[in-house]
């Protein structure tokens, strides 16, 4: 159990945490990150230096800590069709159960997307024996709606192999997206089946717009998808938040429907240090909440970072304020 925490600071030291999906379930907040890994290792544009084998669950009872550390939840040496690059992960909890999504490579490279299940909302989660039938790419984000219906948003560029889908099947060699004046490649939407370990349906790509309904386009890099998608729902509004990779900003688009087309709105978080953003916004306590990470810790160095929170404030309007991370 580590002491109280401060917003904007660190929530563990003790490991090096990113890609925090945070959720209330039962009044208790609870942190899934994926846990990086300290090594000497390249750094690339393919991810090779994101190395994770495991998860751990963090929980905190209140938004100022302490937060407890529940162990290894999930190893990838547990899961069979996995092998290696345990990366975002997300949980959903619905019929009494809680699932565990996350990415990583298969034994031939290609990145899919698994599902794991337990009793309790800090594992350890048992891995169903395959990925879901149809998944691919990475950072899974689940949102249980309020009429009980479950969609798994997801994908990511470059090392998360987008790209590579973009005729529906994976071409190995493809490494372009589109032209830069054409509609960027979306995230994609796929609802779950009632036991949340299946795709309903072949997964849809989502459509991001911009005031005028025309898509954002690949060369816009201030504001086309990346990576890192995650869902809200705020006075009936759909807010689809992700990282614009290359500008390393959190930015954000609304619909009335979870399946979109978004419509692209604004900065929520501007740069962090180190190379990745990634989010998750929650409610808790009513107040709401950035949770994010940065390299602070580990002075800039991309693949050891650490999860942090900061209060995060609508205007009246339903838009977002933009934070600065660092003032
Ligand atoms: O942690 C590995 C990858 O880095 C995640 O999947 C991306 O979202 C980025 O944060």
């Amino acid at each position: 159990m580590t002491k109280k925490v401060q917003q904007n600071e660190p929530i563990v030291t003790h490991l090096y945490t990113a890609d925090p999906s945070a959720h209330v379930f039962d009044g208790k907040l609870y942190i899934y990150p994926s846990h990086d890994l300290d090594h000497d290792g390249p750094d690339n544009d393919n991810g090779d230096q994101y190395r994770m084998e495991d998860y751990h669950v963090l929980s905190m009872e209140s938004i100022d800590g302490p937060v407890e550390d529940h162990g290894e939840a999930l190893h990838v040496r547990d899961v069979p069709w996995a092998s290696k690059q345990m990366w975002a992960p997300d949980a959903a909890y619905k019929n009494g159960t809680y699932y565990f999504y996350f990415p990583a490579r298969d034994h031939d490279g290609v990145f899919r997307i698994g599902v794991a299940t337990s009793q309790s909302p800090t594992g350890p989660f048992k891995p169903e024996k395959n990925y879901i039938e149809g998944s691919y790419s990475i950072d899974p984000a689940v949102f249980v709606d309020q009429d009980n219906r479950a969609y798994c948003y997801f994908g990511g560029l470059w090392g998360g192999q987008l790209e590579k889908w973009q005729t529906g099947t994976f071409l190995p060699d493809v490494e372009e997206g589109p032209e830069l004046d054409q509609p960027a490649i979306g995230p994609r939407i796929a609802e779950l089946s009632e036991d949340m370990l299946s795709f309903k349906a072949e997964p849809k790509e989502i459509s991001i717009v911009d005031e005028e309904g025309n898509p954002i386009v690949a060369g816009d890099e201030d504001r086309r998808y990346f990576e890192g998608p995650w869902i809200h729902k705020y006075n009936d509004y759909y807010y689809l938040s992700y990282s614009t990779g290359t500008t390393h900003k959190i930015v954000y688009a609304i619909s009335k429907n979870p399946e979109g087309p978004f419509e692209f709105k604004g900065t929520i978080l501007n740069p962090v240090i180190g190379w990745t953003t990634h989010h998750s916004i929650v409610e808790f306590n009513n107040k709401w909440y950035l949770f994010y990470h940065d390299c602070s810790l580990s002075d800039g160095v991309n693949h050891k970072r650490s999860v942090k929170f900061t209060e995060l404030h609508y205007n009246e309007d339903g838009t977002i304020q933009t934070i600065d991370p660092y003032k």
